[in-house]
């Protein structure tokens, strides 16, 4: 069975760990977002790209959910011995991805053949694609009206600001790869992974043409819920929820993502809301969403793959 699934960070990245031990990597396509994407030290780093490659190459920071397991920090330290003040913590052996992805879009490669050489190496069968090639940065917009990268929001600001408006910058002029819009045709199913709807999987429904062929395709969409019992297992995804006007519960992520997804996927703790999702014009599907363990993630796998 054909599975493409749009992923974000560490979230995604976890449901995409439990699908890869139950399926064949060759039945497997990820449209990874790359509104994280970040330009530092003259460095292209695409921060949920990494989180999802390191992971499905079990080299993840286990503690972290991003960044490399076993890292040092050496070259940071020398930074801020120059007077430098790194904000993002970029690992030695994270650099080396930064170094080689921002020399080969030098030499003219596009992030989609950079992404498929980084997974290459890391050993990931699975196909990764950015959602697009071009630089496509989300910004956050705050209450007192600053403009901020989503790493400033998220790293530096610890995700503090209250937010008034997500921007996707420069997104209408970007333009899916043709292999991202095959993805989703030729899917049996496309899963919205439980990545945070704003900064993670609406970015990638923003690219032009996305939204459209996966509303054409034939494939059961179905979404995750990364809200269980009006919470985010990480991240701002409910402070943004309750800031954007959403409402913070399971059922506000069901009314994101209402036109797209014909079924739901929610913690068993939120089963109270199965008739509210219905009413949505959803399929709910209750299942332990709390990924922990190895078996937790393969578990929420198979609950997905018996929906089709
Ligand atoms: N998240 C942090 O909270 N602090 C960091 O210093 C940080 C550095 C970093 C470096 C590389 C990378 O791939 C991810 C990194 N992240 C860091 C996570 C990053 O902010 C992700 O975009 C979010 O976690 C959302 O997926």
């Amino acid at each position: 069975m054909m599975i493409t699934a749009l992923a974000g960070g560490v979230g995604g990245a976890k449901f995409l760990l439990g699908l890869s031990r139950v399926l064949p990597p060759s039945d497997i396509t990820v449209i990874g977002n790359t509104g994280d994407d970040i330009e530092l030290y003259g460095l292209h780093i695409c921060p949920d790209l990494d989180t999802i490659a390191y992971t499905l190459g079990g080299r993840a920071n286990p503690d972290t959910g991003w960044g490399l397991a076993g890292e040092s920090w050496i070259c940071l330290q020398t930074l801020r011995d120059y007077g430098s003040n790194p904000w993002f913590q970029l690992g030695d052996r994270d650099l080396a991805a930064h170094l080689w992805r921002t020399q080969l879009l030098k030499e003219g490669r596009t992030l989609t053949e950079i992404t498929s050489l980084i997974c290459n190496a890391l050993g990931v069968k699975i196909r990764l694609l950015p959602m697009t090639d071009s630089y496509v940065p989300t910004r956050v917009v705050t209450k007192t009206g600053e403009r901020l990268h989503i790493q400033e929001y998220l790293v530096l600001k610890q995700s503090q600001p209250i937010v008034r408006e997500i921007e996707y910058s420069n997104i209408a002029e970007a333009r899916a790869a043709d292999a991202v819009l095959q993805a989703i045709s030729r899917a049996d199913m496309i899963v919205i992974c439980p990545s945070n709807p704003f900064i993670s999987i609406g970015p990638i429904l923003a690219v032009p043409g996305i939204q459209r062929a996966i509303a054409q395709s034939l494939a059961r969409v179905v979404a995750i819920s990364p809200i269980i019992a009006g919470q985010a297992l990480k991240g701002p995804a409910a402070k943004m929820l309750q800031e954007l006007g959403f409402g913070v519960s399971a059922a506000a992520v069901a009314r994101y993502y209402q036109d797209l997804a014909d079924v739901f996927v929610l913690d068993w703790k939120d089963k109270d809301l199965c008739s509210e999702i219905e009413t949505l014009g959803m399929r709910p599907v209750l299942a332990h969403t709390i990924m922990n363990t190895i078996e937790d993630k393969i578990a929420v796998a198979r609950k997905v793959l018996e929906i089709a």
